[in-house]
């Protein structure tokens, strides 16, 4: 006789978060989580890995059901894009009240847009007025859409938005971009965007404040650490003592920057900052101008307060 399977989640104070299995969020998530300390490395059918040292159990499924797992209890935290938290949101008021976005992780970013094809009369939303567009996503479109006063048929579909005007069911789509190929590749032709999207840490807002509380906290303070290095840059140079100001006009961000003495030189010191700004070649290029040799820009792992 068949017996359903169950997950063997451990019924105990582990935390457990939600990923998805594969596709455009999968590769961001699980090299963020290795970096906070995780190890988990999945089997190519392995839906959930336990990491017994960090208490924590971790599930690999669809994005989308992953809103679901935390309504209802089964995860504590999940990682999805910020355009399907705003959709299901909007189309259930459950998941307005019972999830909470508790940091942008900023990978995975996309926009959600409406597109038309290249050769449509449409040229501007209000040119939208009466036409079809296709979605996956109903309610952010009609949401936009009211804003606009703007009244159109959606129609929905879970995948190959992009073919629905070349198959004649669609005037129009509203779908994710990221590089925009996809839309060329289909002979559509961007008009207008709906929504910014990125990877987003959710919890169950309920979850949040009971025994999970010290774990999370700490997992936020690690995806912070890892945020911060990211964003930031270590720069080591050797410059001219009197023109250690004008490091500050190149690099506005950088505060106090370490000075140190270079043996034999009195009038060269070895300076080291962190910068926020992208360090691209013209920078460098502005550096040497200002006299500084010996350039390092090195990439930062970890960067606490
Ligand atoms: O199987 P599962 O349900 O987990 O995956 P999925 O089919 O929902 O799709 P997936 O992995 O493509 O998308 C998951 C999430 O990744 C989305 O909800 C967004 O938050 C985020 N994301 C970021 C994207 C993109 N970038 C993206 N480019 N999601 C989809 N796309 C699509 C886009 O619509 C186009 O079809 O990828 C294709 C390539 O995009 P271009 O513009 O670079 O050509
Ligand atoms: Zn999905």
């Amino acid at each position: 006789m068949y017996s359903r399977p169950t997950l063997q989640l451990e019924p105990s104070s582990r935390l457990r978060i939600a990923i998805q299995k594969s596709g455009k969020l999968a590769e961001g998530s699980v090299a963020l989580l290795k970096k906070c300390g995780f190890r988990l490395q999945p089997g190519k059918n392995q839906l959930l890995v336990q990491d017994s040292a960090m208490n924590t159990d971790f599930i690999f499924s669809r994005d989308d059901d992953i809103p679901g797992f935390l309504l209802n209890g089964i995860c504590d935290l999940g990682i999805f894009g910020s355009n399907l938290l705003a959709e299901v949101s909007l189309r259930d008021p459950a998941f307005l009240k019972g999830l909470t976005t508790i940091m942008p992780l900023g990978y995975a970013r996309c926009r959600l847009s409406i597109a038309v094809p290249r050769d449509s009369p449409a040229k501007s939303i209000g040119d939208l007025d009466q036409m079809t567009i296709a979605t996956s996503y109903p309610h952010l479109l009609q949401r936009f859409l009211r804003e606009n006063q703007i009244n159109c048929r959606i129609v929905t579909m879970h995948g190959s938005v992009e073919l629905a005007p070349k198959i004649g069911i669609a005037d129009g789509i509203c779908d994710l971009v990221s590089s925009g190929a996809t839309l060329r590749e289909n002979g559509l032709r961007e008009m207008t965007k709906v929504l910014d999207s990125e990877a987003v840490l959710v919890g169950n807002t309920d979850a949040l404040g009971k025994d999970s509380q010290c774990q999370i906290a700490r997992i936020m303070t690690r995806i912070r650490g890892i945020l911060n290095a990211d964003s930031n840059k270590y720069i080591m140079l050797h410059i001219d003592r009197r023109n250690l100001p004008l490091i500050r006009e190149i690099l506005p961000g950088c505060e106090a920057p370490t000075v140190l003495e270079l043996q034999g030189i009195p009038d060269r010191i070895a300076v080291h900052v962190v910068s926020p700004e992208d360090i691209f070649w013209d920078t460098i290029e502005k550096l040497k101008d200002i006299g500084a040799n010996s350039i390092l820009v090195l990439p930062i792992e970890k960067m606490m307060d």
